[in-house]
């Protein structure tokens, strides 16, 4: 048999159930909330990929009444085998009585033939009051393994394993907030192991799972190869009365510049969202500190550029000037000003005022006159400060949960360490495919290959 396997999450109300749907099902619309009782009707969330449902996760509300409900079964039981006709015959009984309707909720899915996941949360002692909801889960006979949550701590499990022993097949402690992509599988195949019928629609599921993760990491890393070829070529241009430079012109052109490399970089980091499904993190919350940080500030460059010595190493400071052949093609007047750009882009950081941050000349205009031009971004470390900051990003939403509602932290530390997790291979391929960029203003279609390989090995 080959049906969609279906699980119901069931448990205490405020366990962690949602959480673990949302985790399950990849799925930020799913409703988390610290009040008990907010989840009021089950709710079908499906996984899908590539239009097809690979499994279906069941948000329940939590037991209110499991002690009186099982006494009624209690009351109701002639023999063992009958449990299951029992149970049909509460849900039918209470099925519009106001004090059962979480009862009723949570077991309609589960009698219909889906498996059982019981969340209780490892950091609370276990208490008598859990056992009648272990009993009419057992009652239920279907398929079913426990979770322990770790809300708070884990200071209670293994009291809790000596007691979910009794009633579930499976115990496993899950963190719903920080569950990884290994530990989801590993869920999955457990389950598998739970129900035969299962076996074959969970191998295909856990088989589309990680061939669209394979997928994901390649679509970010094209994305941000495009983002890095995009920036690195971006170039602002104005008409000029005659051929000496305008300030004011050329300080709103390099602002121009900057701003539109800030919002590609933006556009780029909502792609890279949508990519993980979490698309409601944009609008909830605002980018983490360091990704707020301006993208030209020193601190920028500190953080994700190359040092000195790294930069001597690789060579990537020779070539570093490019355009200055331009101008001669064209007849134009070149004015680099190096040194001087800082003064002009107004202080921004001391970094800028030290280099040249990017070309700025002079050319005749093909329709008479001429243009001033400013761009491309020359720095050196600019390229390696935009890949620092996107793969930095990437790594967090690829990896984030989606239970987790708050924003997004980073710590300078891992920052820091973005330089140093490459090797001098890596540093080396990259240092010359941003010079190749740097000197033609594109990339062939090799190189871009060789791009995005390098930056798939960066974003694991
Ligand atoms: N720290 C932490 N909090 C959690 C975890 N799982 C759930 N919570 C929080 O516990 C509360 C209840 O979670 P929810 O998923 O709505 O529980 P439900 O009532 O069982 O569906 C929410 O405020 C969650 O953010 C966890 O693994 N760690
Ligand atoms: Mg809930």
């Amino acid at each position: 048999m080959n049906s969609t396997p279906r699980f119901a999450i069931t448990g205490h109300p405020n366990k962690g159930k949602s959480s673990i749907v949302a985790t399950l099902a990849e799925d930020e619309t799913v409703g988390i909330s610290e009040i008990p009782g907010t989840t009021r009707d089950a709710h079908s969330y499906p996984m899908c990929m590539d239009g097809e449902t690979l499994y279906e996760l069941i948000d329940t509300p939590g037991f209110q009444r499991a002690r009186e409900m099982l006494e009624w079964l209690k009351n109701s039981e002639t023999s063992v085998a009958d449990r299951r006709a029992s149970l049909n015959r509460f849900i039918q009984e209470f099925a519009n009585d106001p004090r059962f309707h979480d009862e009723c909720e949570l077991l309609k899915p589960i009698m219909k033939g889906a498996g059982i996941l019981y969340v209780v949360d490892g950091a609370r002692p276990y208490g008598s009051e859990y056992e009648s909801e272990m009993q009419i889960l057992q009652w239920t006979g279907q398929p079913r393994m426990a979770l322990i949550n770790l809300i708070g701590g884990e200071e209670h499990v293994s009291e809790w394993r000596r007691a979910l022993d009794q009633y579930f097949s499976i115990v496993r402690v899950f963190d719903a907030q920080h569950a990884d992509f290994k530990k989801r599988i590993d869920l999955l195949r457990a389950f598998q192991a739970l129900d035969e019928s299962w076996f074959a629609s969970l191998d295909l599921a856990i088989g589309v799972l990680e061939e669209n993760r394979a997928q994901r990491l390649h679509r970010a890393a094209r994305e941000i190869a495009e983002l890095l070829l995009a920036v690195m070529c971006k170039r602002e241009s104005a008409q000029l009365d005659d051929e000496n430079i305008d300030l004011q012109l050329q300080s709103s052109l390099v602002s121009k510049l900057k701003d539109n490399i800030r919002e590609r970089e933006e556009q780029c980091c909502d792609v890279l969202q949508q990519i993980c499904g979490h698309t409601k993190l944009e609008r909830n919350i605002e980018r983490n500190q360091l990704l707020q940080e301006d993208i030209f500030s020193e601190r920028s460059f500190s953080l994700f550029g190359l040092s000195n010595t790294q930069l001597a190493i690789t060579g990537a400071a020779s070539g570093a000037v490019a355009g200055g052949g331009l101008d001669m093609m064209v007849g134009g007047a070149s004015l680099f000003l190096g040194a001087g750009i800082g003064a002009v882009v107004g202080g921004v950081s001391a970094i800028f005022a030290a280099r040249q941050i990017s070309d700025v000349e002079v050319l005749g205009s093909p329709i008479g006159g001429y243009e001033l031009h400013v761009g491309p971004v020359s720095d050196v470390n600019f390229p390696w400060v935009v890949l620092g900051r996107v793969v930095l990003f990437y790594r967090l939403v690829s990896e984030r949960n989606h239970a987790l509602r708050d924003a997004i932290a980073v710590s300078s530390e891992s920052a820091n360490s973005f330089s140093e997790s490459m090797n001098m291979k890596q540093r080396q391929v990259l240092s010359d495919l941003f010079k190749q960029i740097r000197e033609h203003q594109l990339i062939d279609s090799k190189g871009m290959v060789s791009l995005v390989r390098q930056i798939e090995n960066l974003c694991k």
